[in-house]
């Protein structure tokens, strides 16, 4: 199923009043605070996302999963679902592909489906969590810090083998998590593990293109809870800075403890140009994979204002790769995947309405209420009427959510797929 561009413009017309009126009376009002709006637009518009391969599915939990009708069951299919979301929001640009989950059969084929829905091949995600069928050897009890040589190798060799995979796609960025850890004490010694994933992760880099990153996520805990390997940003960052300066940590929203300041963890990989990539995602307990910015919206502004503030003052760091990392079991996949985007954009939005010269001389001044109104000031702007811009500029529809059910999206993809398909992944 493909969104048309007059079925677009069709719906535009019908909201493109009303859009004018917020857009005018936002922009008069931010271009008199000194804001260039035209640019704010422009770089909203710019700013993609890549959307993950395995959340286009229903997302499943350990104790069940609930399939959403018209689910895609191929790559092919995942991709025609990103090309839905990137008709209506132009902001889904790329595609984030998990091996062997999403291992493309014919390459070529694949490049040109992408290539004319105008999405882009992000990094590439290895898979050592799960055993695979016929594998030799199991990741049960860890992959690239398992006790036993012939395991690693076998995972080395995985991670060597995806790596392959996203250069025939033209992806720059290999993605590893781990699961591994322990789930109780004495299971594991510390050290032998972290070494073992160190020499491991040399070897991988070893395979690492000229022009390619190597993105190392971390995860306090889940699916081992008393242990896990990498387990903070000072662990990646060790092992990245173990193996290069093409290695990076990736900082996943959901993989902190309860409370974690994570946009002081963002700046300061910035600050030391090892920011490399960045899974969103929201979350009340733990890893919750919850709709971006559905529950912590402000600490989300927090976030996007010190990746502002990255982006302008510290030029070390590579082009990060965003994706979205969220998936779960009572929405519609591609309904969610819309608000996350929107969310994102919206915080990156208010975020360049603070002026950070001022407040940069608020700070050195020590006016702490100050400070806080500025930031605050930007976070209670609503910056809506500059999405609907950037996407209407760009060729998308002012409201992407009404217009996917004014499309009858999900009823059309029904009849297209069926109704009971299942998609790869967790
Ligand atoms: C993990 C982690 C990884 C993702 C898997 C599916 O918790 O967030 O990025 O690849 O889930
Ligand atoms: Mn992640
Ligand atoms: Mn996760």
């Amino acid at each position: 199923m493909k969104i048309q561009k007059d079925q677009i413009s069709d719906y535009n017309k019908k909201e493109i009043e009303g859009h004018n009126e917020n857009f005018d009376f936002l922009a008069n009002k931010l271009s008199k605070q000194g804001h260039n709006v035209n640019d704010i637009v422009s770089r909203l518009a710019k700013f993609q996302v890549a959307i993950p391969s395995w959340a286009l599915g229903a997302g499943g939990t350990r104790f069940g999963r609930f399939g959403f009708y018209g689910e895609p069951s191929n790559l092919e299919q995942k991709i025609d679902d990103i090309g839905i979301l990137q008709s209506l929001t132009q902001t889904a640009g790329a595609v984030s592909l998990h091996i062997p989950w999403d291992i493309p059969s014919d390459y070529t084929a694949i490049k040109e489906q992408a290539d004319a829905l105008n999405i882009k091949f992000d990094s590439v995600n290895s898979n050592t969590f799960q055993d695979q069928k016929n594998a030799k050897e199991s990741y049960k009890y860890g992959s690239l810090s398992n006790t036993s040589k012939a395991v690693r190798e076998q995972a080395i060799q995985h991670n060597l083998d995806v790596i392959n995979i996203g250069n025939k796609l033209g992806s720059k960025s290999l993605t590893v998590w781990l699961a591994d850890g322990s789930c109780f004490p004495g299971q594991n010694n510390f050290q032998t593990a972290f070494q073992n994933t160190q020499d491991s992760l040399i070897d991988i880099y070893k395979g690492i293109p000229d022009d390619w990153s190597l993105l190392i996520e971390y995860k306090p805990y889940e699916p081992n809870f008393y242990s896990t390997v990498i387990q903070d940003w000072g662990a990646s960052l060790m092992l990245a800075n173990g193996c290069g300066d093409k290695a990076y940590t990736l900082v996943d929203l959901g993989h902190h403890l309860p409370n974690s300041n994570i946009e002081q963890i963002i700046s300061i990989l910035q600050l030391k140009g090892k920011l490399g990539g960045f899974h969103f995602n929201d979350s009340k307990y733990g890893d919750d994979d919850l709709t971006v910015g559905s529950i912590k919206p402000y600490a989300l502004f927090l976030i996007f204002n010190e990746l502002v503030y990255g982006m302008q003052n510290n030029p070390q760091n590579p082009d990060l790769a965003w994706m979205i990392d969220a998936s779960h079991n009572v929405k519609d996949p591609l309904e969610d995947l819309i608000q996350s985007l929107e969310a994102i954009q919206e915080a990156y939005a208010k975020a360049m309405l603070i002026d950070q010269k001022a407040l940069k001389a608020a700070q050195m001044e020590n006016d702490v209420v100050k400070c806080q109104e500025m930031l605050q000031g930007a976070y209670r702007t609503d910056v809506r009427p500059l999405l609907e811009k950037a996407r209407y500029n760009s060729g998308g529809v002012l409201s992407p959510i009404n217009a996917y059910r004014n499309f009858a999206v999900r009823e059309g993809l029904i009849k297209e797929r069926g109704k009971h398909t299942v998609a790869t992944g967790l």
